[in-house]
């Protein structure tokens, strides 16, 4: 075995991405309402240095985010959402060169950031939103479909599965991958996600953390978003502002079961946790 994998590259517009190690994607939330930094970056020069710091850091995609899906967040319109997000992507790739992913689930939203220069679409409603699969494919980049049960509203109103819920995320991201490819997008420029959060118990949602490696079946590159999550809050009892330990194991955790793209808040310590439990498992690769 030679000491580096070989890189894998996924086309991202005007930039690649090696997926051959984990990387740290970092948040960019331009909400009135996010969950964590509450407004804090909703104006543009602020969002640009806090993105400046975690490709400093070494973040690998900026993921701009106009619509809060947090629990209980009420709907943006069209205007609100690009209103948010457009300069800001804009800002990113034209003065930092910055590969940007745009969280929407909105097809104007993904058309317009794609001309603005973003690298990559994340939908937390895996295109399932009335021409979001069309408008994805026709921007040509890369697309994460992740699982939700529900919408942000109601999905955490008592949530349950039928089957356990690697199943039944398995089949779902399954069945999302079979209609992109119907419709024409390519499984090559597809990520997957198991929405940590999103129509889960706590139990839930650690149980899918520790099958997550049951996700490598789908045989397309794994982003998780952990970062700051209430299972974190709930297990331990942490305020929002007091989750990175617990997240940073979490993020460890995820590695070890085949993430590649770690979804964070918190840029710097991340790629601490991701590097060294990737030079662990390196080191085992290289002695089997
Ligand atoms: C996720 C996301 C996630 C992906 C959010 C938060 C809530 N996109 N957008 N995966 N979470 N792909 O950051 O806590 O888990 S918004």
């Amino acid at each position: 075995m030679t000491d580096t994998p070989s890189p894998t590259w996924l086309p991202c517009g005007r930039h690649r991405l090696d997926l051959s190690y984990p990387r740290v994607m970092g948040i960019l939330n331009v909400t009135p309402d996010s969950f964590s930094d509450g407004g804090r970056h909703v104006a543009i020069d602020d969002a640009l240095r806090h993105a400046e710091r975690m490709l400093a850091e070494g973040a690998a995609i900026i993921d701009v985010g106009g619509e809060s899906t947090r629990p209980g967040a009420q709907a943006v319109t069209t205007q609100q959402e690009l209103d948010r997000v457009a300069p800001v992507v804009e800002r990113l790739v034209c003065e930092l060169d910055a590969l940007v992913s745009v969280d929407t689930s909105n097809p104007e939203v993904m058309r317009q950031a794609a001309a603005l220069g973003a690298g990559m679409i994340n939908d937390v409603r895996a295109l399932t939103r009335e021409g979001a699969l069309e408008a994805a494919l026709g921007t040509g980049l890369p697309v994460c479909l992740m699982h939700m049960q529900g919408e942000p509203q109601d999905m955490q109103q008592a949530p349950r599965y039928d089957a356990p819920i690697e199943e039944a995320v398995i089949g779902f991201l399954e069945a999302r991958v079979a209609a992109c490819e119907a419709a024409g997008l390519r499984s090559e420029r597809l990520l997957l996600d198991p929405g940590f959060g999103f129509g889960k118990t706590v139990e839930h949602n650690l149980r899918l953390l520790k099958r997550m490696d049951r996700l490598s079946r789908l045989n397309l590159p794994l982003l998780v978003g952990l970062s700051r999550k209430s299972l974190i809050g709930k297990v331990l009892g942490r305020p929002v502002e007091e989750r990175l330990p617990g997240g940073l194991a979490l993020a460890s955790l995820a590695v070890e079961r085949g993430a590649r793209i770690l979804r964070v808040h918190d840029v710097g310590p991340t790629m601490d946790a991701v590097n060294m439990t990737w030079a662990v498992l390196r080191e085992g690769c290289e002695n089997d």
